[in-house]
């Protein structure tokens, strides 16, 4: 699938571990709403592993599918293969992206910055988007790094007109605006769709 910005505009993130119900059912109605890219993150407390997590995978997978939207993994290379993902999305700390590049040339490919340091030290011509943040405080991550504000993304706008932003953590209905207006090209967020009352609502205004 090739890479379009406009996919990063509702980017839902979501495990097993953040729902309430059946995984399937809560990603059926983001996709019925208008999330424009999913990426499964199993991850943290009471999520899957082994066998579980990749059946859920697949089945997510097929849910994107049907929906036409790009399908993008958390970290975990392997999967990568055996989910035939669109995407991979690493932090800091998981493969370098060299590596990740070498291994899938035709993936698209989202990598984590939270400090200026990471911007300078990563390779950003391999990567198709960059994820920023956390913006706002969050509990979803649990080793979440300090909140960078608004003003980070207008900091990385000022220095890469052009690259793909999508803003991350604490993402809700109230502030998705500001994350725009600050220059990301879209937002992501888990708790804003995995909490709310009505999934069809909270996508609409986010
Ligand atoms: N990376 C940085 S913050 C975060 C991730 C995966 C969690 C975002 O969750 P929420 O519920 O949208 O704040
Ligand atoms: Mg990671």
């Amino acid at each position: 699938m090739t890479f379009k910005r406009e996919a990063l505009r509702k980017y839902f993130i979501m495990g097993s571990q953040n729902c309430h119900r059946d995984p399937n059912a809560v990603l059926e109605e983001a996709l019925a709403a208008g999330i424009t890219a999913f990426q499964y993150r199993e991850k943290g407390t009471g999520s899957l592993n082994g066998k579980e997590k990749l059946q859920l995978g697949k089945e997510l997978r097929e849910c994107c599918r049907k929906h036409n939207i790009p399908f993008f993994i958390n970290d975990d290379i392997e999967l990568a293969s055996a989910l035939e993902v669109d995407g991979i999305h690493v932090g800091q700390d998981d493969m370098p992206i060299e590596e990740v590049r070498t291994k899938f040339p035709d993936k698209i490919i989202g990598l984590s910055i939270s400090t200026q340091e990471e911007l300078n030290r990563s390779p950003l011509d391999l990567v198709d988007y960059i994820g920023v943040g956390p913006i706002f405080a969050t509990s979803t991550k649990e080793d979440s790094k300090q909140t960078v504000g608004l003003e980070w993304i207008h900091t990385i706008r000022a220095q890469f007109p052009n690259i793909p932003i999508v803003a991350i953590g604490g993402i809700q209905i109230e502030n998705a605006h500001s994350a725009i207006e600050a220059g990301a090209d879209g937002v992501s967020f888990i708790t804003a769709v995995t909490e709310a009352e009505d999934i069809k609502e909270a996508v609409n205004k986010l």
